[in-house]
């Protein structure tokens, strides 16, 4: 493949360390350093997602896009594609990311029929294909767009109209197909019109058998075509819908579990969908942890005070080490990987932004990932936990835990000479100073 002209006029970012002054450089993400025998890029598997990096223009619903990039111009829209991806793996490249993401319709046009869009997207495929060859960037994982094109209004696989279901079973069939082509090693599903706006003109049962025949339909043609990755349900409370069936993890659990999915799929987490649903990050990562479906992060953040998807760079270490240590906890990601779902500021124009924002979440990350990995070698929270919890390793508590006990056994112990129970402090004040001095010294 030929070289392709530089479309940023910026290097390779390279790492510092903690006290240098260069604003486009890692002060702690080294890709290259050695932690607990794995090179720091395979333990954070960062990837870039295609919508927010390469497709967002910062439009809003109040005015149009502000970000002008140089390689959006000319005539016929799978040409302007291709330079488009060119400048995306230059970018991948230089931000050192091993990974990227991305829906069927970032990447090539929709065309005016669906054998149209079939074949743009087949164009673009060889030509990432050509680029992941040349460059070794993986695909994390592929999606289908189920959302933006107005016949997507009512919904996909929730959709009233069943041409509207076929349609979108047509689309996830294309795009799995392309996800393998590429390697993929997830396949996410976000529904983010699979909701209902009001139920005065919505069957909500019915919807929800369609959403789970929709993602059957997907694990048989998954297995019909030997594809072995990994599918992901990326939860989401509402936006764009009011209220969106896949609204936190803990309902997603018992989506999967009503329709005898739970075997085929884990999560995809991100933050700011977390926080939406009114939970924190880290709560919502150890409720999928708990039953082992802990699958990949959309890494971002919102803002509290706003209540909507902003879709940030996440630079909150407090927060990412609390989601570090579960994640750590859990024996990690496995195929997933941290994908920054987080996009620029209207104002913030300059390519060179791109940088800074991802420099920013890399290192955050990264930071976190190593204070979380010292508060897991010490084990101080984790003796204070275990010990909170000892009265259940012996005696009754154990015949608790083993299904040995029952009402009438432990009201003889309550009625006993055990007295009342010993009332003992859950010391949130102490355990939140010793996380401060990890974090700060
Ligand atoms: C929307 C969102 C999506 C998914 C992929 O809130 O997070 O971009 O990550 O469809
Ligand atoms: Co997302």
């Amino acid at each position: 493949m030929k070289k392709a002209r530089a479309h940023f006029n910026i290097p390779a970012i390279a790492y510092e360390g903690p006290k240098s002054a260069n604003a486009l450089a890692f002060r702690h993400y080294n890709p290259e350093e050695i932690v607990g025998g794995k090179t720091m890029a395979e333990h954070m598997r960062f990837s870039i997602a295609y919508w927010h990096a390469f497709r967002g223009t910062g439009a809003d619903p109040f005015g149009p896009g502000t970000i002008v990039r140089s390689w959006e111009s000319g005539k016929d829209p799978v040409s302007v594609a291709k330079v488009r991806m060119d400048a995306a793996f230059e970018f991948f490249q230089k931000i050192r990311a091993p990974f990227y993401c991305f829906h069927d319709r970032d990447i090539a046009p929709e065309g005016s029929t669906l054998a149209e869009s079939n074949r743009n997207l087949d164009a673009i495929v060889a030509h990432a294909a050509a680029l992941q060859k040349a460059t070794g960037v993986k695909l994390l994982w592929g999606t289908a767009n189920l959302f933006s094109n107005p016949r997507f209004m009512c919904g996909a696989a929730t959709n009233p109209d069943a041409h509207v279901f076929a349609y979108a079973a047509a689309q996830v069939k294309k795009a799995m197909d392309v996800t393998k082509q590429l390697g993929g090693e997830n396949y996410v599903f976000w529904g983010g019109r699979e909701g209902y706006e009001t139920l005065l003109n919505t069957n909500l049962k019915r919807e929800q058998d369609h959403l789970a025949a929709f993602l059957h339909m997907a694990v048989d043609y998954a297995r019909s075509i030997n594809f072995k990755g990994q599918f992901l349900i990326e939860p989401k409370p509402k936006e764009p819908t009011k209220h969106q069936y896949d609204f936190d993890v803990a309902s997603g659990i018992a989506f999967l579990r009503t329709y005898g999915l739970e075997k085929y799929f884990k999560f995809n987490i991100e933050t700011n969908h977390a926080t939406l649903a009114g939970h924190t990050f880290n709560h919502e990562i150890e409720v999928a942890a708990s039953q082992n479906m802990l699958g990949s992060i959309d890494a971002n953040a919102g803002d509290l005070l706003l209540g909507w998807d902003t879709d940030q760079f996440n630079t909150d270490v407090r927060e990412l080490t609390l989601a570090m240590i579960s994640i750590l906890r859990a024996g990690g990601l496995g195929t997933g990987g941290f994908n920054f779902d987080a996009k620029l500021r209207r104002p913030s124009i300059d390519a060179e932004d791109l940088f800074h924002a991802h420099i920013g979440g890399m290192d955050a990350y990264a930071l976190a990932f190593k204070i979380a990995r010292q508060i897991l070698a010490e084990g101080k929270f984790e003796k204070f936990v275990a010990d909170r919890y000892a009265s259940f390793d012996s005696g009754f508590g154990r015949d608790i835990e083993m299904g040995r006990a029952n009402f009438r056994s432990l009201e003889k112990i309550a009625l006993g000479n055990l007295g009342e129970p010993k009332p003992k402090s859950g010391k949130q004040e102490y355990l939140e100073n010793l996380l401060t001095s990890y974090l700060h010294g």
